[in-house]
């Protein structure tokens, strides 16, 4: 894969070329052998900074983002200035007397201070708050027939850098916010890097980019205040959405439980768009792109989300590099939704150019063509997550866009918005951006140039250095097609049907799931000020559904107005979340309340049925320290001071614990709550009815001893996601 480029004169080199090689080599870079950790610390190795660096099975120090041996990156035993002088003192300034003022010449104290000043750079304009991981993937093959594109050809592994992210918060916003998601992928292919730069949702607000900039002002922070954070409950957004009625579809999904993922690796991703794919003998169609999460789709209850806000805002970004730590990689198929490429752009009436359509998987397959694995955490957050650029003009032969006026307007986007978040135009060069194909473009100069360029030839056509062919049939080809209009401001006339698919996505709800958009937004148009403006989204939501409408309408005490639903709509069941039979648990975290006299060994019998399904035991006691005696321990991971009931996705009570602590009560109560599975052994029952807990209720299971038997009932309860019959009569969830 490195070899096919024969090197050219005027080849890009990085650093020195007597020692690095092409661009690209080396990276990533190969991860740390390391013991797996149960608790949330960093590694030793993040924490020690001299501890003696690790090395790679050749024997070479291996050290943060690098080609290889980089030396930019921190390597030796001594500390030393950005020049390589050693440093004899970096706490103190240099003075006039102890008690004097510092000195100018104090070069070491200005270095210092300079470059932390200018540490920061600006955050994404939108999805500034996000976390990512390095993976693989891996193609099943069946794609072959339709696209050219070479990381989806049989067998073909592909290194990828996939960045999750909430659009609205800033930087520093909490991550279980309601919201959309970014699932960007960059894959690291054979023809250079591909992006797929999609989200958690389908659709999106708006038909055409020109409009991104109204509906990110609607529904970031007011400009006066600015707040409120990272969300959509505010008078700005719903003054938009209520006035511009092509987002109602957008807006429906991100009221459900979509707004509010249990996690990265339960969520679903779209690319959104209609994409074109080419396959060898030039033939089109047409395709939506989905991610598939092996571990479900599965959300948060809003009330968890606004806990976990507050006592964990790292919730997401924790799960995830805490799950890839404990061996517990993230999963996700890539599905392909296949689409005749006709003249008029449209299946079964839908117009594909529309980015507030979706296609119902009832209507058209959802083939999976191959599998995502992120099982490596970035080493370094800023080189890696915060400087990755995603651009969906990152193509690859076999993939093309498509007219739609969103994706026109994101080509301009990607590229520009780096000039100033990466401060010019080389931001390609940086090692999370560089493709692992030798690069070979002409481009020269500009701010933080790292390559050393060779050559006196950077230009075509050339006489000097042999002037090698631009492509040959491998290259990328913009497949000519014909193209004609009268230049106009207009959408066409298809793009004005702004609510059907509203109905279409509240009919196919589960009665749990419409309870929940019905909260949602009575709960955000609640926070909205003028009146005006919850009786306009009223009005909107009458065109939807005259039920959500009066549910909506009843929670705010306001009259509920009609409107024209469109009839006839038929559901789709794929767009419920609502599993039918247990899923994979792994990743997912079960909480035992224990102390001093509890059943450690029945603690241990469920922490090994629990850990041979990638799932984690954490005990949780009024004090810390270790339970049990001789071979059987357990160690005491959450004080009750120091956790809450969001934590975990189950809450068991071993039998003999004896807990006095108040809190104990309220973390039980709302995990019962919010519908999660509840369980204890032995005594521990008495802890559940002093909490108040309903043991009869369903999703409360009662053993008299842990044995596997009860480990395995336990684990497939979770595997349900939730006990909604708690929430809404049986039958009806
Ligand atoms: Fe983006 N979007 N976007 N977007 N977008 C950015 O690029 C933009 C849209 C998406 O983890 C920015 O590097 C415009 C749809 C993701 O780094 C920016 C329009 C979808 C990410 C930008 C859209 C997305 C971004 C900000 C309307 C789903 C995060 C920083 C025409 C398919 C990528 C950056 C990451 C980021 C522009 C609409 C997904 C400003 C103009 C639709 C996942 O370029």
């Amino acid at each position: 894969m490195w070899g096919r480029a024969e090197p050219s004169t005027h080849q890009r080199v990085l650093f020195e070329p007597s020692t690095l090689g092409r661009p690209g080599a080396g990276y990533p870079p190969t991860p740390f052998e390391g013991s797996r950790r149960r608790n949330a610390m960093p590694p030793k190795r993040q924490r020690d900074q001299a501890a003696p660096k690790p090395t790679s099975p050749t024997g070479k120090v291996e050290v943060g983002v690098s080609f290889g041996d980089d030396r930019r990156a921190q390597a030796g035993e001594h500390l030393t200035t950005a020049q390589g002088l050693r440093l004899s003192d970096t706490d103190h300034s240099l003075k006039a007397g102890a008690r004097g003022p510092s000195l100018l010449e104090d070069f070491h104290l200005r270095e210092k201070i300079t470059h932390f000043d200018h540490e920061r750079i600006p955050e994404r304009v939108v999805h500034a708050r996000g976390a990512a991981a390095h993976g693989t993937f891996r193609a099943y093959g069946n794609a072959e027939s339709v696209t050219k594109a070479g990381f989806l050809a049989k067998g073909r592994e592909t290194p990828v850098f996939t960045r999750f992210s909430t659009v609205l918060g800033s930087r520093g916003s909490a991550d279980t916010v309601r919201d959309v998601r970014g699932f960007a992928v960059k894959f690291y292919t054979e023809e250079g890097n591909f992006d797929l730069v999609g989200n958690n949702m389908p659709v999106f607000f708006i038909q055409d980019g020109i409009k991104f900039p109204d509906v990110i002002h609607a529904g970031k922070p007011h400009p006066d205040r600015e707040i409120p954070q990272a969300q959509t409950a505010h008078d700005t957004f719903w003054d938009f959405v209520s006035l511009h009625t092509e987002a109602t579809h957008h807006v429906l999904w991100a009221m459900s439980d979509r707004g509010i993922p249990r996690s990265y690796r339960t969520m679903e991703g779209f690319g959104v768009h209609t994409f074109r794919l080419v396959n060898t003998a030039g033939e089109t169609s047409l395709v939506k792109f989905h991610w598939k999460p092996v571990a479900g789709v599965h959300s948060l209850v809003w009330e968890e989300a606004q806990i976990a806000a507050g006592a964990d805002p790292d919730f997401h970004r924790r799960d995830m590099a805490d799950g890839i730590e404990a061996g517990a990689p993230l999963e996700y198929e890539l599905g392909l939704q296949l689409l005749p490429d006709t003249p008029d752009e449209t299946f079964e009436g839908i117009d594909l150019l529309d980015p507030t359509k979706i296609v119902p998987e009832e209507l058209a397959e959802v083939v999976l063509v191959g599998k995502l694995t992120l099982d490596r955490n970035p080493t370094n957050y800023f080189a890696e997550t915060e400087q990755v650029a995603f651009h969906t003009g990152h193509l690859v032969p076999g993939i093309e866009i498509t007219n739609d006026p969103l994706m026109q307007a994101r080509m301009f986007s990607y590229l520009d918005t780096q000039l100033t978040r990466l401060g010019g135009p080389n931001f390609t060069q940086l090692p999370i951006n560089c493709p692992h194909v030798p690069v070979n473009d002409n481009l020269r100069d500009g701010m933080h140039q790292t390559a050393i360029h060779q050559g006196v030839t950077p230009y075509k056509p050339n006489g000097i250095d042999g002037d090698r062919p631009i492509a040959d049939d491998t290259g990328y080809v913009h497949l000519p097609r014909p193209v004609e209009g009268v230049k106009v401001r207009a959408n066409p006339v298809s793009f004005d049907d702004h609510f059907t698919q509203a109905t279409l996505f509240w009919l196919s709800m589960s009665a749990v799931e419409k309870a929940h958009i019905v909260e949602a937004f009575t709960f955000e148009l609640s926070k909205v000020y003028e009146m005006a403006i919850r009786e306009r989204e009223l009005a909107v939501l009458a065109n939807v559904d005259g039920e959500l409408c009066a549910r909506v309408a009843a929670g705010l005490g306001l009259p509920a107005p009609t409107g024209k639903p469109a009839k006839g709509v038929v559901p789709s069941p794929a767009l419920s979340q609502v599993p039918v039979a247990p899923g994979p648990i792994a990743g997912r975290v079960i909480g035992v309340v224990a102390s001093p006299g509890a059943d450690v060994p029945g603690i241990a019998k469920l922490r090994k049925a629990a850990e041979a399904r990638g799932a984690v035991v954490r005990v949780i006691a009024e004090v810390g320290g270790q339970l049990g005696k001789g071979a059987t321990k357990e160690v005491v991971e959450r004080t009750l001071l120091a956790t809450r009931s969001v934590e975990f996705d189950a809450v068991v009570v071993a039998g003999g614990a004896t807990v006095t602590d108040p809190r104990l009560p309220v973390l039980l109560q709302e995990a019962f709550r919010h519908c999660k599975v509840l369980g204890a052994w032995g005594g521990g029952a008495d802890l559940l009815r002093a909490a108040g807990i309903d043991t009869d209720a369903p999703g409360v299971l009662l053993a008299d001893t842990m044995v596997k038997a009860s480990a395995i009932a336990l684990l497939d309860a979770v595997g349900l996601h939730r006990v909604w019959d708690r929430a809404v009569p049986a039958g009806e969830a």
